[in-house]
């Protein structure tokens, strides 16, 4: 009997949402940072394993403030719900369950299982055993305690999710693990990469489009990326004294691709200016649009 279902990762920011599907996927995929919304936008990794398929989709962290780019990444997470067979909804154990938390999973009208994550923090395990307590109240399908970080009941997770998931045969050859573009993970490298090198306002400030990804038989593929803005001040702290912030940015995104694509990559950045974009409803949602439709024909 085969099992194979699309999964929607969610929960509030930072809690390791990107980090567990690295993890399943066995390779960088989603960017991942110690800054909460890291992730923007839906990133889809596809595990195919003996008992059946799934795709996960890994969504930006719930959250529920005010501005277009927040109202983007809500409708992601709006969109992963909607799409997904089961529902893999992560926190971390500083969080408690609360009324808002009890809702959200009473709105959710398909299979939801719970991951509280990052137990590596916790010394004695036994101290989780009440918060588990409170999470089964809730109408909750299970409670897995892991560490995405660490590996640990990572195969418990997912013989859990396996055991909820629908019948049937996989959507996607076993050899894929992902549908989306080269080009969509060349901005998410960009973007983790802003997040390693950049303090404060700026990895939020910036938004990245690829304009071009040539791959080139007998040289490296070209890449070229827009780095936009919010602020004319903001341009020189990107690029640093004499360009050498963002030749860092460069090399350190560059070899990122590398890593995820297997081939060699020139990597051109450039940086504009767009005033206030994350006000703009129109340009959040070109600049961080994912691949729009991914399910097989
Ligand atoms: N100790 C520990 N840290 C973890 C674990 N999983 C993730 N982290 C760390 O938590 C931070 C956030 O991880 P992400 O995977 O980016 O979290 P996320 O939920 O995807 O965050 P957003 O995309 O911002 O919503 C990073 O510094 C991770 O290294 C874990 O199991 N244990
Ligand atoms: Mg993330």
């Amino acid at each position: 009997m085969t099992k194979s279902g699309f999964v929607a990762i969610v929960g509030p920011p930072n809690v390791g949402k990107s980090t567990l599907l690295n993890s399943y996927m066995g390779t960088h995929l989603s960017a991942v940072s110690r800054r909460p919304q890291t992730t923007s936008r839906n990133v889809l990794g596809i595990l195919t394993a003996p008992q059946g398929q799934f795709v996960f989709l890994d969504t930006p962290g719930l959250i529920q403030r005010k501005g277009a780019v927040y109202e983007f990444m809500r409708s992601q997470i709006k969109s992963a719900l909607g799409d997904a067979d089961l529902v893999l909804l992560m926190v971390e154990p500083r969080y408690k369950p609360d009324d808002e938390l009890a809702s959200f999973i009473k709105s959710i009208d398909k299979p939801v299982l719970l991951a509280i994550n990052k137990i590596d923090l916790i010394k004695d395990k036994l101290t989780l055993l009440p918060l588990i307590d409170r999470y089964l109240s809730l109408e909750l399908d299970e409670v897995y305690p892991i560490s995405a970080l660490k590996g640990e009941g990572l195969s418990e997770l997912l013989k859990g999710l396996f055991k909820a998931a629908p019948r049937g045969e996989p959507y996607y050859p076993e050899a894929e693990i992902t549908i989306y573009p080269m080009r969509f993970f060349a901005a998410e490298a960009i973007r983790e990469s802003l997040f390693e090198l950049y303090g404060e306002e700026i990895p939020y400030s910036v938004f990245i489009e690829i304009e071009e990804y040539k791959e080139q038989e007998g040289r490296k593929d070209l890449i070229q990326a827009i780095l936009y803005v919010e602020r004319e001040s903001q341009k020189p702290i990107i690029l640093g004294r004499g360009g050498e912030a963002i030749k860092r940015l460069g090399t350190r995104a560059r070899k990122k691709i590398e890593l995820l694509s297997g081939r060699s990559v020139f990597l051109e950045l450039w940086v504009k200016v767009a005033k206030n974009w994350r006000k703009d409803p129109s340009f959040v949602r070109r600049a961080t649009k994912p691949p729009e439709k991914y399910l097989p024909e």
